[in-house]
């Protein structure tokens, strides 16, 4: 069978599971119509799709199940966080700028994927993922007339976060001597530059050159159905804001390219995400990539997200706190072991649920 065809029969058996809990309405009559209940905006109702097929490897619920006194508090029975009105949400905060400090140019970006079910049989594939050169824009002058005209909401100058102990204060703490050597060292090098050029240091699942895989183009990611979300975004050091999101489910990107199956037929367990420079990564498992509301985001509170969130593409994942939710994904990558992840490496909980 090609992975067409298989992908075709998941989406068409996920889409009769979404048909059956959801009465007779179609999966988009079905939100428009909860959106039109809440007064225009409001209650997103997200179905859960979790069929007993490949893809998912055991019912989500189960997983939650290991936490499950606090989730019974935090998620409802289906384990889904809540979701909030459109009136709470508010603009997010700008905090931990790791493998974000150039501006990427938007055209050089690809999203690497890695561990795909006969990759080489997709348009995208590239015999080494790792050869790609994504750019980066030359600085511009502090304050330059540009920003504002770009539509960006984002400054371009990189934030202050907040608080004296953030995670991402010892990014800010360099002096600028030491910002403009390291730019410049980091822009003769182009994309062979070290990797890990931060305090965690380098990823023990950074890729060897020669992976083979695929390179998407973010219209291969934002060619699936557009979802939108309001929930609040935890940090670990004990804030929270809710947030408007736009974007697709990680879920319809994994369907449209699946894990390859290990010898004994199963999926491989994780996933594991970076930055383009490999200065930020993430491991997450397989089944909460899964989640209906795991999302890879392109806006933000209605805007296209902005350079210091992420642009073009980050992760939302309400069931996790914020140290998940990677920013400016450039590599996802199916892998059996345990991934590394950047927070982990400096003594942080891998699993990160809330
Ligand atoms: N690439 C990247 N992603 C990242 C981080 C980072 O430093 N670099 N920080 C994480 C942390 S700790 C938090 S709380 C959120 C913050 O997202 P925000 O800046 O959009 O508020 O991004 C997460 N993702
Ligand atoms: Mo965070």
């Amino acid at each position: 069978m090609t992975v067409e065809k298989l992908v075709e029969e998941q989406v068409q058996e996920l889409d009769a599971q979404v048909q059956r809990e959801s009465g007779r309405r179609s999966r988009r009559s079905f939100l428009t119509a909860a959106v039109a209940a809440a007064g225009g905006y409001g209650f997103y109702r997200w179905i859960d799709r979790s069929p007993g097929d490949q893809l998912i490897p055991r019912p989500l619920r189960k997983a939650l199940n290991l936490n499950e006194a606090v989730t019974r508090t935090v998620f409802d029975e289906r384990g889904l966080a809540p979701t909030y009105s459109l009136a709470k949400a508010e603009e997010l905060r700008v905090n931990g700028i790791y493998g974000l400090k150039e501006e990427l140019v938007p055209e050089s970006y690809r999203l690497q994927m890695v561990g795909v079910e006969q990759a080489n049989k997709f348009p995208q594939y590239v015999s080494d993922v790792t050869a790609w050169e994504y750019k980066y824009a030359a600085k511009k002058d502090e304050g330059g007339k540009d920003d504002a005209a770009s539509g960006n909401h984002d400054t371009k100058v990189a934030p202050k976060t907040e608080g004296a102990a953030t995670e991402g204060a010892s990014a800010m703490k360099m002096s600028p001597a030491f910002e403009a050597a390291f730019a410049d060292l980091k822009k003769s090098q182009g994309s062979k530059r070290p990797r890990g050029q931060e305090e965690a240091g380098e990823s023990d699942n950074t890729l060897d050159a020669g992976t083979p895989g695929l390179l998407l183009k973010l219209e291969d990611v934002t060619r699936f159905e557009h979802r939108e979300l309001v929930t609040q975004f935890k940090c670990i050091e004990g804030w929270s804001q809710v947030v408007h999101w736009g974007g697709v489910r990680l879920a319809d990107l994994i369907a449209a390219y699946p894990p390859a199956k290990k010898a004994d037929g199963s999926l491989p367990k994780y996933v594991y995400m970076e930055t383009p420079d490999g200065d930020y990564y993430c491991g997450y498992d397989l089944n909460v990539c899964m989640h209906p509301q795991s999302l890879l985001v392109t806006e933000m509170m209605g805007r296209s997200l902005g350079q210091w969130h992420g642009a073009p593409l980050r992760l939302h994942m309400p069931i996790k706190y914020g140290y998940k939710q990677i920013k400016r994904i450039g590599l996802i990558a199916y892998t059996d072991m345990l991934p590394d992840d950047y927070w982990t490496k400096l003594g942080y909980d891998w699993y990160a649920g809330l």
